[in-house]
């Protein structure tokens, strides 16, 4: 097996002086990998890539990718490319040149590998990682809630550490997502990559550590360009998930299911002469009915109940659910309105109330009727 752990440069002569042999030694400790170092520089003006074809006289296992500036995703694109295609890896990593990325982490992230994970993140936010103690206040409070912000939109949890770039994965993650890594700014890079990693079902293992500081050498993000090109990703691609994913299905679902409410409303009224209150009562109880088995079918497919025992459980929770969602939440939300601001909004009250019905049915159904058995 073969690792080859990328380093990104950009200006960055001083700091690969002097990760270079860190790594190095580093790498003597790894007996199961083959391991070795590519730098993808996109041209520094410093002179970045002639120490690399310098450093590679000395050590046998360095090799250089050059190219045009086109951001930081961009370089590991082409990195990773180079590295799988041209050096054999079946590992790759990502790791800064400044040092901030501890590498004697390094078999830390191939220990992860080695149990049977394909990506290995490297974290600041659990299990003991960090971020530097002497950053500004400003910049440690887009770290921790930028990352936190991303977890909760993305809601994922699980996953503390989406914006960082000390990661190793296998080369399978690589050549699946190639095609769609089209997200090259920093940050948004990181996230997209992971993103699409998760969704595609890889096996995603953490590795705390601590951030260092950068002490040499110009930083290249920027901060404040960054923060809306993450956003714009991190959101759309949020609400793409959610229409084309459950939360699509379950509306289109919800929506066959009023068309049946309306039908046996009027049937029983029209037809049969019933007063409208018992007649929506059995219209809702046959709504719920087809919403349910529609999304034991298809909505939550994967997940869906199979024997009559988990079946039945699952469809009384299911009109608990919608009953306590309609009475309290629905229904709550219009006596709350109504109460404190007027009843000249009743039907906004009513529109916001089905707005909160609907997360809170789409929730339940996710996190607790239809919950995976395991991550
Ligand atoms: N090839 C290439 N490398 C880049 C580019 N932008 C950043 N890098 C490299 O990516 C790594 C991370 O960039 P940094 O500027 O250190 O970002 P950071 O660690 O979030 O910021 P600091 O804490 O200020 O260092 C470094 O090795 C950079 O040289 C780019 O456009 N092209
Ligand atoms: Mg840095």
């Amino acid at each position: 097996m073969k690792a080859v752990v990328i380093i990104p440069t950009y200006n960055e002569r001083g700091n690969i002086e002097r990760i270079v042999p860190i790594t190095e030694e580093v790498f003597k400790k790894i007996k199961n990998y083959e391991m070795a170092i590519l730098v993808a520089d996109d041209n520094s003006p410093d002179g970045t890539a002639e120490l690399v074809k310098d450093l590679s006289k000395k050590y046998n296992n360095i090799e250089l990718s050059q190219g045009e500036r086109q951001g930081l995703g961009a370089a590991y694109v082409r990195g990773m490319t180079h590295a799988i295609e041209k050096m054999g890896a079946d590992v790759v990593f990502e790791m800064d040149a400044d040092l901030q990325h501890d590498p004697e982490k390094i078999p830390e992230f191939l220990a992860k590998i080695d149990e049977g994970y394909d990506m290995a993140i490297g974290t600041r936010y659990s299990g003991g990682g960090s971020i530097p103690g002497a950053w500004p206040i400003h910049r440690k409070i887009f770290s921790i809630f930028g990352n936190l912000l991303i977890r909760i939109i993305m809601m994922r949890f699980w996953l503390h550490d989406w914006t960082g770039g000390f990661r190793a994965l296998k080369k399978e993650v690589f050549l699946k997502e190639k095609e769609e890594l089209t997200e090259f700014k920093g940050y948004t890079f990181q996230v997209s990559f992971l993103h699409k990693a998760i969704r595609d079902g890889f096996k995603i293992a953490e590795v705390p550590f601590h951030f260092g500081e950068r002490n040499i050498g110009d930083s290249k993000i920027a901060p404040m360009s960054y923060i809306a090109n993450l956003l714009r990703y991190v959101i759309t691609a949020r609400i793409k998930e959610l229409i084309f994913g459950k939360f699509g299905k379950f509306l289109v679902v919800g929506g066959f299911g009023f068309v049946i409410n309306a039908l046996v409303l009027r049937a029983l009224v029209e037809w049969f002469n019933w007063a409208p209150a018992p007649a929506n009562l059995v219209g809702a109880a046959c709504a719920i009915f087809s919403n349910f088995n529609f999304n034991n079918l298809w909505t939550f497919g994967e997940r869906r109940a199979n024997t009559v025992a988990s079946y039945s459980s699952k469809l009384i929770q299911f009109y608990a659910t919608s009953a306590f969602g309609v009475i309290f939440i629905q229904t709550g939300t219009i006596f709350l309105g109504d109460t404190f601001i007027g009843r000249q909004y009743y039907f906004i009250y009513f529109l916001i109330g089905t707005g909160f019905l609907l997360i809170w049915n789409f929730t339940m159904y996710s996190v607790v009727i239809w919950r995976k058995s395991r991550r």
